[in-house]
């Protein structure tokens, strides 16, 4: 199935090279670089672990498939799980940036993480169909739910969980996933009854790139959150909530054209930090 992986990648790349969507439309910049493509057993048991890591109501990719195709629809396949790095220039927007996110990365919050990845998904789904394989993304499924528990706002799919089977890399301090390409990344993913070859875990830990967490050094994103959500003992996801979807922030996300629903993003604690671009600990391996 070496050639299905291929035409996989290759349409993900080039979607992301040539699509429309893909660009600031005022500047033409790009929202996303080259991505990195990755892919897991849909069968991993790992992904049964997550209802406990997670809780019981994150879906294995089995049930995700079942609740878009029905009872005994799914036997066996692969999670595909795509990275899509943050442009060099959106990222430098938002490293001069202190109190709030740049234009550039407010409108990639509703240009880029949502329209475009939207797109993306839809695109692979139909080249799988193509293919004679069925396919969905439980992120942008119908069945997708984000509900707030007492440590904050929690989702049915974790991408970044997803990306951690398919060993895109490990969390970190501030809960976000360092890959190869670093931190300033978003994700998704699509399961297919596809069986293709999956790639192997890269870490041991599951915050194994993060310096702080893996070695006490660094601690960058810390100083670097506005809203004070990160310390030494992590991430506090109600504070970075009330922040990053505050009444203000959503009203800036709209005056730049945005949606307010969407908000306006943040991201401070991705940008001028060493995870930034890269992953620090990759030279230590
Ligand atoms: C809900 C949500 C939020 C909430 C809660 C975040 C959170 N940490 O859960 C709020 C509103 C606070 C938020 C904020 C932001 N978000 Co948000 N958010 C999501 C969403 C929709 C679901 C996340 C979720 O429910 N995760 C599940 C929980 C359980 O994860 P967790 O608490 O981090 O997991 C911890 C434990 O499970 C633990 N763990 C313990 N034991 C073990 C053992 C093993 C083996 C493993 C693997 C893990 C593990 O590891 C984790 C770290 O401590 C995802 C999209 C998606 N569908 O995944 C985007 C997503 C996580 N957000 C993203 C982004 C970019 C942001 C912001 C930067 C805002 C912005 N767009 O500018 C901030 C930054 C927050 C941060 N530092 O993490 C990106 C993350 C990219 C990255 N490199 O990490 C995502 C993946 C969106 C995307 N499509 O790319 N977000």
């Amino acid at each position: 199935m070496d050639n299905m992986k291929n035409l996989i990648i290759d349409s993900i790349n080039n979607f992301v090279f040539e699509s429309k969507h893909n660009r600031i439309l005022t500047t033409d910049t790009p929202y996303f670089e080259k991505p990195l493509v990755k892919f897991a057993v849909a069968r991993d048991s790992l992904f049964e672990e997550y209802k406990q890591i997670i809780g019981p109501f994150h879906q294995t990719p089995h049930e995700a498939f079942e609740m878009e195709f029905g009872e005994g629809s799914f036997h066996t396949g692969t999670v595909i799980s795509i990275v899509l790095p943050v442009s060099e220039i959106i990222r430098k927007s938002n490293r001069s940036q202190k109190d709030f996110s740049s234009i550039e990365w407010a409108l990639l919050r509703t240009f880029g993480d949502e329209f475009f990845i939207h797109l993306l998904t839809e695109h692979i789904i139909t080249l799988l169909k193509q293919q004679g394989f069925r396919a969905l993304a439980p992120s942008q499924s119908k069945n997708f739910k984000t509900t707030r528990t007492d440590a904050g706002p929690t989702s049915n799919w974790s991408e970044r969980h997803i990306a951690y089977v398919a060993g895109q890399g490990s969390f970190s301090l501030n809960d976000g996933f360092i890959t190869e390409r670093g931190m300033a990344v978003r994700m998704t993913s699509i399961v297919t009854d596809a069986i293709l070859d999956a790639d192997k875990r890269t870490v041991k830990h599951h915050t194994e790139n993060c310096l702080f967490c893996s070695k006490g050094s660094c601690g960058a994103c810390i100083k670097r959150c506005p809203a004070g959500a990160i310390s030494k003992d992590g991430h506090d996801k109600n504070k970075c909530f009330a922040f990053v979807y505050s009444e203000e922030a959503r009203q800036r996300a709209v005056a730049l054209g945005g949606e307010y629903k969407f908000s306006a993003g943040c991201g401070l604690c991705q940008t001028k930090v060493p995870c930034e671009f890269n992953n620090p600990r990759a030279k230590n391996k």
